[in-house]
Formats: structure tokens, sequence, C-alpha cells
């Protein structure tokens, strides 16, 4: 993989939504080609997509290998998130093309969000809420809730940066944690369960947070719940592709397990009905790292991805499937 570095002008496709930070982030050395979405992009006009080094993505939209199959000067995509399940990094390695992501800037913010699902679902804060709103404080003793972290062990679905942050915070309230992954996870001394099944056996709650994608496509199915009994909590900070959210449904409904926290579903932005009506589930509309700070910080990044490799520079965070070597 190389960029040329030169005084010339360089064409970058933006694709998504409008970000300040990307569209006034570039001097005039770079020309900005802005397509929101797919069907936008029947109006690029072949001159123009041969000429596109760059591909900035601005939210997780889809783009697959369809996208950079039209840019065949395609150098970079550098995509907003830590998540790059809407990319075929495998075509882009084929193609010499450099993926980078947004890891570390929202680490933290996600981990924040995580743990407070987990106690909002546990400890039912949202009805709380509404309770003291209702007015009904004033006349009836609010009851104790079910849920509590006190007694509780979780298992982690997932031990990388962001699963590691919120190991973190539970060890800090003195929650026992253990983890599944496919691979032990270098420097975490968390007992590691190679064995999904035998993980949710063992534990009462589950915190997802692996990348989505065809390998992880609902592996926390109905046996996984099953296994995790009627104490059992779920809180998915990954993909919704990882959960079978029917089974989900149904599990919850039927005292399965006990409650959920979800930040992410099989097809946002739309909740099935079902879980919506369910009382027994917290839900959140993908905000993980949604906060001002954390956002300036992502979209940033998908800037100085972009600068630092037509600077001749290696980029910042190249995903693992595009590594870039001799820079
Ligand atoms: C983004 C995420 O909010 O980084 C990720 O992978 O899921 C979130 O931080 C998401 O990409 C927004 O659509």
């Amino acid at each position: 993989m190389a960029a040329h570095v030169s005084s010339e002008k360089i064409d970058l496709l933006v694709y998504g939504p409008h970000k300040p930070i990307v569209d006034n982030g570039f001097t005039d050395q770079f020309v900005l080609h802005h397509f929101e979405q797919k069907a936008d992009l029947e109006r690029l006009p072949p001159a123009v997509a041969g000429k596109i080094r760059g591909m900035a993505i601005t939210d997780s939209v889809p783009c697959g290998s369809a996208v950079p199959a039209l840019l065949p000067k395609l150098e970079i995509i550098s995509s907003f998130g830590v998540g790059y399940d809407h990319i075929d990094a495998n075509y882009a390695r084929e193609r010499d093309i450099v993926v980078t992501n947004t890891p570390d800037v929202l680490t933290e913010e996600v981990a924040d969000v995580a743990l407070g699902l987990l106690i909002t679902t546990l400890r039912e804060f949202i009805k709380a809420d509404r309770y003291v709103r209702s007015g009904l404080w004033a006349t009836q003793k609010y009851p104790l809730s079910v849920g509590s972290l006190r007694d509780r062990k979780v298992g982690m679905v997932g031990m990388g940066r962001i699963g590691q942050a919120i190991a973190r915070r539970l060890d800090a309230a003195r929650v026992p944690v253990v983890y599944h992954s496919r691979n032990p996870a270098a420097g975490v001394s968390y007992q590691h369960y190679p064995n999904l099944m035998e993980m949710a056996k063992a534990v009462d709650t589950l915190v997802v947070i692996t990348p989505g994608g065809a390998s992880t496509l609902k592996m926390i199915n109905a046996e996984v719940m099953a296994a995790l009994g009627p104490r059992g909590v779920i809180v998915n900070m990954a993909r919704g592709s990882v959960i079978d959210e029917p089974a989900l449904i149904h599990a919850l409904k039927s005292g399965v397990i006990l409650a959920a926290g979800l930040d992410v579903f099989a097809t946002e932005p739309n909740v099935p009905e079902d879980l919506r009506a369910l009382q027994n589930v917290v839900l959140l509309p993908h905000v993980g790292s949604a906060s001002v700070v954390t956002r300036n910080a992502m979209d940033q990044l998908v800037v100085d991805n972009i600068k630092a490799w037509f600077a001749g520079k290696p980029p910042l965070t190249p995903v693992p499937e595009t590594p870039v070597k001799g820079r």
C-alpha cells in the first residue's frame, strides 16, 4: 500500500452524514465530494469516481465492497466508529486499500454506558423515575428491586479494549468477572472460557462487547439464554446481530431470563414492538459513544487518519485486516 505524496489535489469521497469536523477539517489540498447514502452515489460521475483516492465514512453507513468497487484509485477508507462490520475489510486488503477505524477515543465512554446500563437494568431506574414523576411515591412505598449488582458474576463476551475498560469498572465495584473470546486476551488475568455455553452456565450476567459480523452472528442464542437461567441478565453494547433478537424477546417474556439492557438492535433504528412493550428491558438508541466530546474525538480521528496517509505517514489506527508496513 502506498500513497503518492505530491502537491496535486486529492479527491476524497465523504460518505455518510455531514460532520462539521470532517467538512471543515481538510486543507484546500483536498477536494471533498459528499454523498450521504448509497442511493445518492448513483449521482457520482464516473470521471469523479475515477479520481477518488480517499474515503471518509462519517457513520456506520452500509459500505461493504460495493462502494469501494466504484473507486479504482482508492487508497484509504477512514471509517467512523470502532466497529467496522459495515465495511468489507477483506475486500479492501485484496485491493491494497487500508481501512482505519476510531478505537481508543471512545473506550472509556462506551464502558461508562455499559456499566450504567447494567445498573439501570438491575436496579430498575427507568421504572423508579416513572414512579416519582407519577406522584405515586407520596402515597405508596416503592418496592425493592429484584436485581442487584451485589450478588452477581459477570461473563464478558469479548475482552478487547472496551471489554477491559468495562471489566475494570466491575473490579472497582467488587463484581467478579470472567470472559469468553475466541482466544485468551493478552495481559488479562480474568478466567477465560473458550466455550460460551460453559461460561453462560457459570455466570448469571452477560455483558456483550464483541465485534459484529458473520463470526458472531446470533451467538447469544436461546440455548445460551437458557444456560444463564431465570436470574439471567444480558447487556448488549456490541451489535444487534450478535443476539438472536426473537429468542431474546421470548426469553424475556417467558422468564427464561430476568432482564436485558440493550444499546443495539438487529435492524436499527427499528426496534420490534414486542421488545418495546416489555417492562424488563432497558432500551437505548445506540448511544454508547454518543456524547459531544467523544463523537468529536471520533470525527477528528477520521480526518487525522486521512491526513496522515496523504502526508506519507502511517495511518494512526489501521484495522488488523489491513496492516501497513514500511511507512
Ligand atoms: C457508533 C459504535 O456510535 O464505534 C462503534 O462501533 O457502535 C458507535 O460508537 C456507531 O458507529 C454510530 O452509528
